[in-house]
């Protein structure tokens, strides 16, 4: 039971139950992977979330992203402030649009056309539509443990066999549509070299998450991406790098400029709004130049490059690049500092944490094996994360509400943060 007052928030929870299936609207924020009941937050600040009973906790999922220069950031909410005092949407272009635009293609030199959406399901979704037009095949191929928005021919499960199509991951996806889709495990390229030769000229792209978070926090292998880049080329596909998680986050130009891999289309969203609802894709002009209106691929938006999301976005991708030579090193040094130091904790607790770790995205997962796919986080045990998580809550210490996400903190997050973050979890893995 928890030591914290959360009447406001059980009551908020009861009647959201009687508007909202599970009470959310998005499944993880139900912590029905964690146990325990669901705070309901009423304002942040920093590094901090608030209750509506008035409970602080260090935030360490951010909006699942997006919050990356803290909550509330002065500049952000003045620049949203100031656009919604114009009108929150005209459904007309704007010069807003052009002005994130151009910040956006100076991180990411792969795009030399873009185009925003609402979000990032959206954005993967335009994507993978716009490959099929581009190459004129059907299949597309993505791997074990990487999300990339719920449309229906990503929400699609592994098949039995390595190379076979897909089956259903969410009912109501037609096994018509799931049978278009591969799903391979992650950090493996033979399978990827067997799945081309297997289903020759039929491929139409690859879609990514470059540094995995949706199955916890896995790296890629030493030259697995370059790898995907190079089978893809050499088969006529094309490479989708889905950094809507990774983009401005790993580096201003994400996983891209990481690990120095090309893309033919890339995706983004989170941090790209600030926190608003916004998404984009974009590449190689070629294929770009196939959406309508100047192509025959169609893909629309009401709220596409709305000004509020702009004003968000521009406040906060241009902080990060005004301040990238500060912000990324101290971002990875902070997180380097929480995530090696909750790790040590378990350790001296005797419990068996293996932490994944790139940048300012990282896993404990509650195993003592290497988790380098899909396959190896799923052998986590996600009941002593459970226990974990709400010991941390109850410490005042909000992780992600499951196993399989990654955790984040940005420039709001300090020594403070970190000292009062392992004192929780030591105090955490003594009641495991
Ligand atoms: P949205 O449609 O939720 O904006 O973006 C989908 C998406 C696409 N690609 C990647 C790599 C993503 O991580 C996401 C969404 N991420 C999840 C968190 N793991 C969103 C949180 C949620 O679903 O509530």
């Amino acid at each position: 039971m928890s030591e914290m007052n959360r009447e406001q928030s059980r009551a908020l929870q009861t009647r959201a139950e009687g508007l909202f299936p599970g009470g959310v609207n998005s499944p993880v924020r139900g912590f029905r992977s964690v146990g325990g009941e669901p705070p309901f937050v009423a304002r942040a600040e920093g590094a901090y979330l608030f209750d509506a009973d008035g409970n602080r906790y260090i935030d360490y999922f951010g909006s699942w992203g997006p919050m990356i220069l803290g909550h509330a950031f002065p500049a952000a909410v003045e620049a949203i402030e100031l656009a919604a005092r114009h009108s929150a949407s005209f459904g007309a272009s704007t010069a807003a649009e052009g002005d994130l635009a151009e910040l956006v293609m100076a991180c990411y030199p792969a795009i030399e056309r873009m185009r925003f959406v609402s979000s990032g399901t959206e954005a993967t979704m335009s994507a993978i539509r716009l490959a099929r037009a581009a190459t004129g095949r059907k299949l597309i191929l993505k791997f074990e443990g990487c999300y990339h928005g719920h449309s229906d021919g990503l929400l699609v499960k592994a098949g039995s066999g390595v190379a076979t199509l897909g089956i259903p991951g969410s009912a109501g996806v037609p096994e018509e549509i799931a049978q278009l889709t591969l799903a391979l495990p992650y950090n493996d390229l033979a399978v990827v070299e067997t799945a081309f030769a297997e289903h020759p000229d039929e491929i139409a792209c690859i879609i990514l998450e470059p540094v995995v978070g949706n199955a916890g926090c896995i790296a890629p292998a030493d030259g697995y991406l370059q790898g995907l880049r190079r089978i893809t080329a050499e088969n006529g596909a094309l490479l989708i790098v889905d950094e809507v998680m990774t983009g401005f986050r790993l580096a201003l130009g994400g996983a891209l400029e990481l690990y120095g891999v090309d893309a033919d289309l890339v995706t983004l969203g989170k941090i790209i709004g600030g926190g608003l609802p916004c998404g984009a894709f974009g590449g190689k002009r070629q294929f770009m130049e196939l959406l309508a209106p100047l192509g025959p691929v169609y893909q629309a938006g009401t709220l596409s490059g709305n000004p509020l999301a702009m004003a968000a976005g521009l406040a906060t991708v241009g902080y990060l690049q005004t301040n990238a030579i500060s912000i990324y090193p101290r971002l990875d040094a902070v997180s380097k500092a929480v995530a090696e130091g909750v790790a040590a904790e378990a350790a001296r607790a005797g419990v068996p944490i293996t932490l994944n770790r790139v940048g300012s995205m990282w896993t404990w997962f509650f195993t003592g094996s290497p988790v380098e796919n899909y396959d190896d986080a799923a052998k986590s045990d996600t009941a002593a994360f459970g226990r974990f998580h709400r010991a941390m809550l109850d410490a005042g210490v909000w992780l992600p509400p499951s196993q399989f996400e990654a955790m984040f903190l940005g420039t709001a997050h300090g020594s403070a943060e970190v000292e009062a973050t392992l004192a929780a979890a030591r105090g955490a893995f003594a009641t495991l």
